[in-house]
């Protein structure tokens, strides 16, 4: 299969998990490689097949609704309760991960700090194996704080 039809049937699978997280229902985000492609893909917006660091920082753009170039603890769990309730708990728990300074502000330095523990061999772009990599391994470690029981 090209690469082409790998994105575009990926890009399928993220159609069909949108309306769970719009809605707020229950989510699983198992299985957790798909979950993180499904991620990767919304935040690699050109489609280059790899995450720059100009992406990352946009992925973060939606949160900082007073538009002052950070975001606030607030801002990142009041975005996120409207987006997904039954994920809170998990949100929380990756703030503090975002969050290296512990000030409760997501800053630019953060982000860097963020990027470089996804960006496993430095090159200064986080591939899509390099992104699942990382992710599938945070969903598991947070598995307490999303799994239904
Ligand atoms: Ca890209
Ligand atoms: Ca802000
Ligand atoms: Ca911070
Ligand atoms: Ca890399």
């Amino acid at each position: 299969m090209s690469s082409i039809k790998v994105k575009m049937s990926l890009m399928y699978a993220l159609v069909l998990l949108l309306p769970a997280l719009a809605f707020g229902q229950t989510v699983n985000l198992k299985p957790y490689n798909l979950t993180a492609t499904a991620m990767f893909l919304q935040t690699d917006t050109d489609l280059s097949g790899d995450i720059d660091r100009p992406e990352l920082d946009a992925s973060f753009r939606d949160y900082d609704t007073d538009r002052n170039g950070r975001v606030s603890r607030t801002e990142y769990m009041t975005y996120l309760s409207i987006h997904t309730p039954s994920l809170a708990a998990l949100h929380d728990a990756l703030f503090d991960i975002y969050d290296v300074d512990n000030d409760h502000i997501l800053d630019h330095h953060d982000y860097d700090n963020f990027f470089g523990l996804m960006d496993g061999n430095g090159d200064g772009f986080v591939s899509h194996f390099e992104y699942v990599r990382y992710w599938t391994i945070l969903l598991q470690d947070l598995e307490h704080l999303h799994l239904d029981n």
